[in-house]
Protein backbone atom coordinates (compact mmCIF):
# COMPACT_ATOMS: atom_id res chain seq x y z
CA UNK A 1 0.00 0.00 0.00
CA UNK A 2 1.36 3.46 -0.86
CA UNK A 3 1.91 6.08 1.80
CA UNK A 4 -0.65 8.88 1.79
CA UNK A 5 0.41 11.41 0.77
CA UNK A 6 2.97 9.86 -1.54
CA UNK A 7 6.26 11.74 -1.09
CA UNK A 8 8.42 12.76 -4.04
CA UNK A 9 11.97 11.40 -3.83
CA UNK A 10 13.29 14.90 -2.96
CA UNK A 11 10.76 15.41 -0.16
CA UNK A 12 11.33 11.92 1.20
CA UNK A 13 15.11 12.41 1.27
CA UNK A 14 14.90 15.85 2.90
CA UNK A 15 12.52 14.66 5.63
CA UNK A 16 14.63 11.58 6.34
CA UNK A 17 17.77 13.71 6.66
CA UNK A 18 16.10 16.38 8.81
CA UNK A 19 16.61 19.04 6.16
CA UNK A 20 14.12 21.93 5.81
CA UNK A 21 10.89 21.27 3.89
CA UNK A 22 7.99 23.65 3.25
CA UNK A 23 4.52 22.53 2.15
CA UNK A 24 2.72 24.65 -0.45
CA UNK A 25 -1.01 24.56 -1.16
CA UNK A 26 -2.36 24.14 -4.67
CA UNK A 27 -5.82 25.73 -4.68
CA UNK A 28 -4.08 29.08 -5.11
CA UNK A 29 -2.73 27.58 -8.36
CA UNK A 30 -5.87 25.79 -9.57
CA UNK A 31 -8.52 28.30 -8.46
CA UNK A 32 -6.83 31.41 -7.01
CA UNK A 33 -4.73 32.77 -9.87
CA UNK A 34 -5.56 33.24 -13.56
CA UNK A 35 -4.06 31.04 -16.28
CA UNK A 36 -1.35 30.86 -17.51
CA UNK A 37 0.27 33.11 -14.85
CA UNK A 38 -0.69 30.44 -12.31
CA UNK A 39 1.74 27.89 -13.80
CA UNK A 40 4.61 30.39 -13.88
CA UNK A 41 3.72 31.26 -10.28
CA UNK A 42 3.68 27.62 -9.16
CA UNK A 43 7.14 27.10 -10.60
CA UNK A 44 8.48 30.34 -9.11
CA UNK A 45 7.10 29.44 -5.65
CA UNK A 46 9.10 26.22 -5.72
CA UNK A 47 12.19 27.98 -7.04
CA UNK A 48 12.14 30.51 -4.19
CA UNK A 49 12.54 27.62 -1.76
CA UNK A 50 15.02 25.62 -3.80
CA UNK A 51 17.29 28.67 -4.11
CA UNK A 52 17.18 29.04 -0.32
CA UNK A 53 18.22 25.41 0.17
CA UNK A 54 14.72 24.36 1.24
CA UNK A 55 12.81 21.48 -0.36
CA UNK A 56 9.39 22.52 -1.69
CA UNK A 57 6.50 20.11 -1.20
CA UNK A 58 3.60 21.34 -3.30
CA UNK A 59 0.62 19.27 -2.22
CA UNK A 60 -2.21 18.22 -4.55
CA UNK A 61 -4.25 15.21 -5.63
CA UNK A 62 -3.34 13.78 -9.06
CA UNK A 63 -5.54 11.03 -10.53
CA UNK A 64 -6.77 10.17 -7.04
CA UNK A 65 -3.36 10.11 -5.35
CA UNK A 66 -2.49 12.76 -2.74
CA UNK A 67 1.10 13.83 -3.41
CA UNK A 68 3.62 15.89 -1.43
CA UNK A 69 6.13 17.18 -3.96
CA UNK A 70 4.99 17.53 -7.57
CA UNK A 71 7.10 17.15 -10.69
CA UNK A 72 6.66 19.69 -13.49
CA UNK A 73 4.00 17.57 -15.19
CA UNK A 74 2.06 17.55 -11.91
CA UNK A 75 2.30 21.34 -11.58
CA UNK A 76 1.02 21.63 -15.15
CA UNK A 77 -1.95 19.37 -14.44
CA UNK A 78 -2.94 21.46 -11.42
CA UNK A 79 -2.48 24.75 -13.26
CA UNK A 80 -4.01 23.93 -16.64
CA UNK A 81 -6.16 20.78 -16.53
CA UNK A 82 -9.82 21.67 -17.08
CA UNK A 83 -11.01 18.80 -14.89
CA UNK A 84 -9.18 20.00 -11.77
CA UNK A 85 -11.44 20.49 -8.74
CA UNK A 86 -10.96 22.31 -5.42
CA UNK A 87 -10.87 19.99 -2.41
CA UNK A 88 -10.99 20.69 1.28
CA UNK A 89 -10.01 18.15 3.94
CA UNK A 90 -13.47 16.53 3.95
CA UNK A 91 -13.26 15.87 0.20
CA UNK A 92 -9.94 14.01 0.19
CA UNK A 93 -11.34 10.47 0.46
CA UNK A 94 -13.93 11.23 -2.20
CA UNK A 95 -11.31 12.62 -4.57
CA UNK A 96 -9.06 9.61 -3.98
CA UNK A 97 -11.69 6.98 -4.61
CA UNK A 98 -13.05 8.98 -7.56
CA UNK A 99 -9.54 9.22 -9.09
CA UNK A 100 -9.85 12.99 -9.33
CA UNK A 101 -7.20 15.62 -9.89
CA UNK A 102 -7.54 18.42 -7.35
CA UNK A 103 -6.02 21.55 -5.91
CA UNK A 104 -5.92 21.27 -2.13
CA UNK A 105 -7.10 24.16 0.06
CA UNK A 106 -5.27 25.22 3.19
CA UNK A 107 -7.42 22.75 5.15
CA UNK A 108 -6.62 19.78 2.91
CA UNK A 109 -2.96 20.75 2.49
CA UNK A 110 -2.42 21.17 6.23
CA UNK A 111 -3.88 17.73 6.95
CA UNK A 112 -1.74 16.03 4.29
CA UNK A 113 1.43 17.96 5.21
CA UNK A 114 1.11 17.12 8.91
CA UNK A 115 0.50 13.47 8.04
CA UNK A 116 3.72 13.49 6.00
CA UNK A 117 5.67 14.98 8.93
CA UNK A 118 6.13 18.41 7.32
CA UNK A 119 6.17 21.13 9.98
CA UNK A 120 5.88 24.40 8.03
CA UNK A 121 3.39 25.43 5.39
CA UNK A 122 2.98 28.61 3.32
CA UNK A 123 -0.14 30.03 1.69
CA UNK A 124 -1.25 33.47 0.47
CA UNK A 125 -4.18 34.15 2.75
CA UNK A 126 -6.26 31.73 4.80
CA UNK A 127 -9.96 31.25 4.36
CA UNK A 128 -12.17 32.38 7.24
CA UNK A 129 -15.59 33.70 8.22
CA UNK A 130 -17.34 35.32 5.27
CA UNK A 131 -19.11 38.67 5.45
CA UNK A 132 -22.83 38.04 5.80
CA UNK A 133 -22.16 34.91 7.85
CA UNK A 134 -25.47 35.42 9.69
CA UNK A 135 -27.33 34.59 6.46
CA UNK A 136 -24.93 32.24 4.67
CA UNK A 137 -23.21 30.42 7.59
CA UNK A 138 -20.16 30.43 5.30
CA UNK A 139 -17.00 29.79 7.27
CA UNK A 140 -13.95 28.20 5.65
CA UNK A 141 -13.01 24.71 6.80
CA UNK A 142 -9.46 26.12 6.92
CA UNK A 143 -10.25 27.31 10.44
CA UNK A 144 -11.55 24.03 11.83
CA UNK A 145 -8.82 22.03 10.09
CA UNK A 146 -6.18 24.24 11.71
CA UNK A 147 -7.81 23.68 15.09
CA UNK A 148 -6.85 19.99 14.90
CA UNK A 149 -3.69 19.97 12.78
CA UNK A 150 -0.27 20.57 14.35
CA UNK A 151 1.53 22.67 11.74
CA UNK A 152 2.95 26.18 11.42
CA UNK A 153 1.17 28.17 8.71
CA UNK A 154 2.58 31.39 7.26
CA UNK A 155 -0.18 33.55 5.81
CA UNK A 156 -0.82 37.27 5.24
CA UNK A 157 -3.69 36.99 7.68
CA UNK A 158 -6.93 35.94 6.06
CA UNK A 159 -8.26 37.11 2.73
CA UNK A 160 -9.61 40.65 2.95
CA UNK A 161 -12.82 39.53 1.23
CA UNK A 162 -13.73 38.06 4.66
CA UNK A 163 -15.10 39.31 7.98
CA UNK A 164 -11.69 39.66 9.62
CA UNK A 165 -12.74 40.47 13.24
CA UNK A 166 -15.15 37.50 13.21
CA UNK A 167 -12.41 35.26 11.81
CA UNK A 168 -10.04 36.27 14.62
CA UNK A 169 -12.75 35.46 17.17
CA UNK A 170 -13.20 32.02 15.62
CA UNK A 171 -9.45 31.37 15.60
CA UNK A 172 -9.46 32.14 19.32
CA UNK A 173 -12.39 29.84 20.02
CA UNK A 174 -10.83 27.06 17.93
CA UNK A 175 -7.53 27.29 19.81
CA UNK A 176 -5.40 28.33 16.84
CA UNK A 177 -2.40 30.35 18.06
CA UNK A 178 -1.83 33.60 16.13
CA UNK A 179 1.28 35.79 16.11
CA UNK A 180 2.31 38.67 13.88
CA UNK A 181 5.72 38.56 12.20
CA UNK A 182 7.46 41.81 13.18
CA UNK A 183 4.05 43.39 13.80
CA UNK A 184 1.33 43.58 16.43
CA UNK A 185 -1.37 43.93 13.80
CA UNK A 186 -3.14 41.21 11.90
CA UNK A 187 -2.26 41.56 8.19
CA UNK A 188 -5.07 42.10 5.67
CA UNK A 189 -3.88 39.96 2.71
CA UNK A 190 -4.01 42.55 -0.14
CA UNK A 191 -3.51 45.19 2.56
CA UNK A 192 -0.63 45.45 5.03
CA UNK A 193 -2.83 46.02 8.07
CA UNK A 194 -6.34 44.71 8.69
CA UNK A 195 -6.78 47.19 11.55
CA UNK A 196 -7.00 44.34 14.09
CA UNK A 197 -4.57 44.06 17.02
CA UNK A 198 -2.72 40.87 17.91
CA UNK A 199 -1.54 39.81 21.37
CA UNK A 200 1.67 38.19 20.15
CA UNK A 201 4.52 39.32 17.97
CA UNK A 202 7.55 37.27 16.89
CA UNK A 203 10.57 38.88 15.26
CA UNK A 204 12.82 36.11 13.96
CA UNK A 205 12.49 32.63 12.42
CA UNK A 206 14.42 31.29 15.43
CA UNK A 207 11.81 32.71 17.83
CA UNK A 208 9.09 31.01 15.80
CA UNK A 209 10.99 27.70 15.89
CA UNK A 210 11.27 28.06 19.69
CA UNK A 211 7.50 28.49 19.92
CA UNK A 212 7.06 25.35 17.78
CA UNK A 213 9.31 23.42 20.17
CA UNK A 214 7.37 24.67 23.20
CA UNK A 215 4.10 23.64 21.59
CA UNK A 216 5.52 20.17 20.92
CA UNK A 217 6.31 19.86 24.63
CA UNK A 218 2.67 20.65 25.34
CA UNK A 219 1.52 18.08 22.80
CA UNK A 220 -0.50 20.88 21.18
CA UNK A 221 -2.54 19.41 18.31
CA UNK A 222 -3.56 22.72 16.77
CA UNK A 223 -1.83 25.05 14.32
CA UNK A 224 0.36 28.08 14.87
CA UNK A 225 -0.59 30.86 12.45
CA UNK A 226 2.10 33.40 11.60
CA UNK A 227 0.62 36.58 10.13
CA UNK A 228 3.19 37.96 7.70
CA UNK A 229 2.23 41.37 6.26
CA UNK A 230 3.14 42.84 2.90
CA UNK A 231 5.39 45.90 3.12
CA UNK A 232 3.11 48.99 2.84
CA UNK A 233 4.61 50.01 -0.53
CA UNK A 234 3.63 46.65 -2.02
CA UNK A 235 0.00 46.56 -0.89
CA UNK A 236 -3.03 47.16 -3.11
CA UNK A 237 -4.12 50.80 -3.00
CA UNK A 238 -6.54 50.73 -0.02
CA UNK A 239 -9.09 52.98 -1.72
CA UNK A 240 -9.13 50.84 -4.86
CA UNK A 241 -9.30 47.73 -2.67
CA UNK A 242 -12.36 48.88 -0.73
CA UNK A 243 -14.24 50.03 -3.82
CA UNK A 244 -13.54 46.91 -5.86
CA UNK A 245 -14.29 44.60 -2.95
CA UNK A 246 -17.70 46.22 -2.43
CA UNK A 247 -18.44 45.64 -6.12
CA UNK A 248 -17.27 42.03 -5.93
CA UNK A 249 -19.43 41.27 -2.89
CA UNK A 250 -22.46 42.83 -4.60
CA UNK A 251 -21.78 40.83 -7.79
CA UNK A 252 -21.54 37.56 -5.81
CA UNK A 253 -24.85 38.36 -4.15
CA UNK A 254 -26.57 39.15 -7.46
CA UNK A 255 -25.17 36.03 -9.13
CA UNK A 256 -26.24 33.88 -6.17
CA UNK A 257 -22.75 32.43 -5.69
CA UNK A 258 -22.62 29.93 -2.80
CA UNK A 259 -20.34 27.39 -1.16
CA UNK A 260 -16.82 26.73 -2.34
CA UNK A 261 -17.32 28.90 -5.43
CA UNK A 262 -17.51 32.09 -3.33
CA UNK A 263 -13.78 32.62 -2.72
CA UNK A 264 -12.67 31.95 -6.34
CA UNK A 265 -15.51 34.18 -7.60
CA UNK A 266 -14.51 37.11 -5.38
CA UNK A 267 -10.80 36.78 -6.16
CA UNK A 268 -11.54 36.62 -9.88
CA UNK A 269 -13.80 39.65 -9.70
CA UNK A 270 -11.16 41.67 -7.85
CA UNK A 271 -8.54 40.56 -10.40
CA UNK A 272 -10.60 41.78 -13.33
CA UNK A 273 -11.75 44.99 -11.64
CA UNK A 274 -8.17 45.97 -10.74
CA UNK A 275 -6.84 45.13 -14.23
CA UNK A 276 -4.64 42.43 -12.79
CA UNK A 277 -3.10 44.65 -10.06
CA UNK A 278 -4.52 42.34 -7.38
CA UNK A 279 -2.83 39.36 -9.04
CA UNK A 280 0.57 41.02 -8.72
CA UNK A 281 -0.18 41.79 -5.06
CA UNK A 282 -1.37 38.22 -4.46
CA UNK A 283 1.89 36.94 -5.94
CA UNK A 284 3.90 39.28 -3.68
CA UNK A 285 1.90 38.03 -0.70
CA UNK A 286 2.56 34.40 -1.54
CA UNK A 287 6.26 34.99 -2.25
CA UNK A 288 6.77 36.82 1.04
CA UNK A 289 5.08 34.03 2.95
CA UNK A 290 7.00 31.29 1.17
CA UNK A 291 10.30 33.06 1.84
CA UNK A 292 9.52 33.39 5.55
CA UNK A 293 8.27 29.79 5.72
CA UNK A 294 11.62 28.66 4.23
CA UNK A 295 13.47 30.60 6.92
CA UNK A 296 11.31 29.07 9.66
CA UNK A 297 11.82 25.56 8.26
CA UNK A 298 15.59 26.19 8.22
CA UNK A 299 15.54 27.48 11.81
CA UNK A 300 13.51 24.44 12.81
CA UNK A 301 15.88 22.02 11.06
CA UNK A 302 18.91 23.63 12.66
CA UNK A 303 17.55 22.81 16.12
CA UNK A 304 18.48 19.21 15.25
CA UNK A 305 16.62 15.96 15.83
CA UNK A 306 14.23 15.98 18.75
CA UNK A 307 14.45 13.40 21.54
N1 LIG B 1 -4.51 32.11 -0.72
C1 LIG B 1 -4.42 32.77 -1.91
N2 LIG B 1 -5.28 32.38 -2.92
C2 LIG B 1 -6.18 31.34 -2.77
C3 LIG B 1 -6.24 30.66 -1.51
C4 LIG B 1 -5.39 31.09 -0.53
O1 LIG B 1 -3.63 33.72 -2.06
O2 LIG B 1 -6.89 31.02 -3.70
C5 LIG B 1 -7.21 29.49 -1.32
C6 LIG B 1 -6.69 28.57 -0.22
O3 LIG B 1 -6.55 27.28 -0.78
C7 LIG B 1 -7.74 28.59 0.84
C8 LIG B 1 -8.98 28.79 0.01
O4 LIG B 1 -7.75 27.41 1.61
O5 LIG B 1 -8.54 29.81 -0.90
C9 LIG B 1 -10.18 29.16 0.86
O6 LIG B 1 -11.35 28.72 0.22
P1 LIG B 1 -12.73 28.65 1.05
O7 LIG B 1 -13.00 30.07 1.47
O8 LIG B 1 -13.76 28.13 0.06
O9 LIG B 1 -12.52 27.72 2.20
MN1 LIG C 1 -16.90 28.60 2.20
Amino acid sequence: MPDVPELSPAVRAALAAGRPVVALESTIISHGLPRPANLTAARSFEQLLTEAGVTPATIAVIDGMPLAGLDDAGLERIALDDSVVKVSSRDLGLAMAGKRTAGTTVAATAVLAAKAGIRVFATGGLGGVHRGFAESADESADLTALSRTPITVVSAGVKSILDIPATLERLETLGVAVAGYRTNRFPGFYLTDSGQDLDWRLDTPEEIAAVMAARDLLGDESALLIGNPLPPDKQLDPELHDRVLAEALAAAETAGIRGKAVTPFLLDHVQRATDGASVLVNLEVARGNITLAGQIAAAWASRGPRP
